[in-house]
């Protein structure tokens, strides 16, 4: 595959940007190679610099659920377009934006838009410790909430894909205010509680994880972080910036039966540009600036072009059938994995969650991010680049997760399924 002028842009970047991308995880790093340059997306395709033409199923990590560039969002950006990009003041979009994601979660009364997942994550965590007045707060090894000074403890993602979990740069002092516990493991939170009496603000948790590749909860653990949490006097943040809209139309929560106090949101509400927002309960939310005094800003905060194109998402996610169609898909693929590699007799364990799944080379199960480390990255290392070479476009790290969007078709299932066929036949 002819890859010179992404390789020609990619000397170029590393000259002005470093490590030559804007976020670690897109530098191929975690499978080698040279990252690919992306020129054009339609629908469930992208193009990179050289003409290659990929299905793609990394869909700027997570956002594109409608698949690239999609005909209701592009039309309701062009008038928005012409009355202008910001204004730095309140507009009716943001209004309506927000009351859609009231009217989709039941468990949040109001929320706050910024432009991230890690700017929501960052000011949920501040409203749980200005709210509780406790400072420590727990997240789960392998769970990524953004680069916030205080989440990069034993994160996910990128953190997990450079075995840098624990960055350079972070205070000690910061570090010490957030305890680690294990995913799907009940008692490793009590331990922390029963050590930090009083002494925890919030429990923060990716409730289907999906940035140590996707591990979805055990029977009862997200039942049981409600019951602990509630018990102690600490809150429970979803972290459903990836689950948000992805799992269901009310996320996570409404799929788990649960009310967590705050949740976090980003990628989809977006539709494919800058977003973020972070919700909850009247009473927590109604410590936040100008109402109350923890405070939180944002230039571009709730900004009028990410405002309709997200608004034009939730629309379209609404009509019915919807994720019934997305998950028959990502069914069909899981299974279509598994069985490809019970044939080529491959350890393989396929975790999926809804329109997003992650494909382990492992026995399995695969419950925890110890399990996960036990996977063999350099296996799917040659795997994504198998199926590079065969035009599928899958997430390059091991940790990540693959996403469906409505924009997939049969045909791409066909060809996908026969690309994994052959590359497990090589491998
Ligand atoms: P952003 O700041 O990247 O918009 O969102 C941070 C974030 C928060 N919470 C969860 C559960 C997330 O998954 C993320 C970001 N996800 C990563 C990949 N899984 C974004 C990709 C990247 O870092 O480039």
């Amino acid at each position: 595959m002819d890859i010179s002028r992404s390789s020609q842009l990619y000397a170029q970047a590393q000259g002005y940007i470093p490590g030559g991308v804007n976020s670690p995880v897109r530098s191929f790093k975690g499978v080698g190679g040279t990252p690919l340059f992306i020129q054009r997306g339609r629908g469930s395709h992208i193009w990179d610099a050289d003409g290659n033409e990929f299905i793609d199923y990394v869909g700027s990590w997570g956002p594109l659920i409608l698949g690239h560039a999609p005909a209701e969002v592009v039309e309701a950006l062009r008038p928005a377009l012409e009355r202008g990009l910001t204004f730095g003041a309140p507009t009716e979009g943001e209004v309506v934006l927000a009351r859609m994601v009231v009217d989709a979660f039941p468990s949040v009364d109001m929320v706050r838009l910024v432009s991230s997942g890690t700017e929501a994550t960052m000011s949920a965590i501040r409203a749980a410790r200005a709210f509780t007045g406790r400072s420590k707060i727990v997240k789960f090894a392998g769970c990524y909430h953004g680069h916030s000074d205080g989440l990069l403890v034993e994160a996910g993602s990128g953190g997990a894909t450079y075995s840098i979990p624990n960055s350079a740069g972070v205070p000690e002092s910061y570090a010490r205010e957030t305890l680690v516990a294990r995913y799907n493991d009940v008692s490793s939170v009590e331990r922390l509680f029963e050590a930090h009496p009083a002494g925890i603000a919030a429990v923060i948790v990716e409730p289907v994880a999906a940035n140590m590749g996707v591990v979805p909860p055990r029977e009862g653990f997200l039942q049981e972080l409600r019951r602990l949490t509630q018990s102690h006097g600490a809150l429970l943040i979803f972290d459903e910036v990836i689950t948000g809209f992805r799992l269901a139309y009310g996320g996570a929560q409404t799929l788990y039966h649960i009310a967590p106090d705050l949740t976090c949101l980003g990628k989809i509400i977006g539709g494919g540009l800058p977003m973020g927002a972070y919700g909850g309960r009247r009473e927590v939310m109604e410590v936040v600036a100008p109402l109350g005094a923890m405070y939180q800003a944002g230039t571009l905060s709730g900004n009028p072009l990410a405002v309709t194109a997200g608004i034009a998402t939730l629309k379209a996610l609404a009509r019915p059938g919807t994720y019934q169609r997305l998950e028959d898909m990502a069914s069909q693929m899981a299974q279509g994995l598994s069985s490809a590699a019970r044939r080529t007799r491959i350890p393989l364990t396929v975790n999926r969650a809804g329109s997003m799944l992650t494909p382990f080379f492992v026995s399995g199960p695969v419950e925890s991010w110890d399990d996960v480390a036990g996977a063999d990255r350099q296996r799917y290392a040659g795997f994504f680049h198998r199926m590079l070479e065969r035009g599928v476009y899958l997430a390059p790290s091991p940790f990540e997760a693959a996403f469906l969007s409505t924009a997939h078709t049969r045909e791409d299932m066909e060809r996908t399924l026969e690309a994994v066929e052959s590359s497990f036949g090589e491998s």
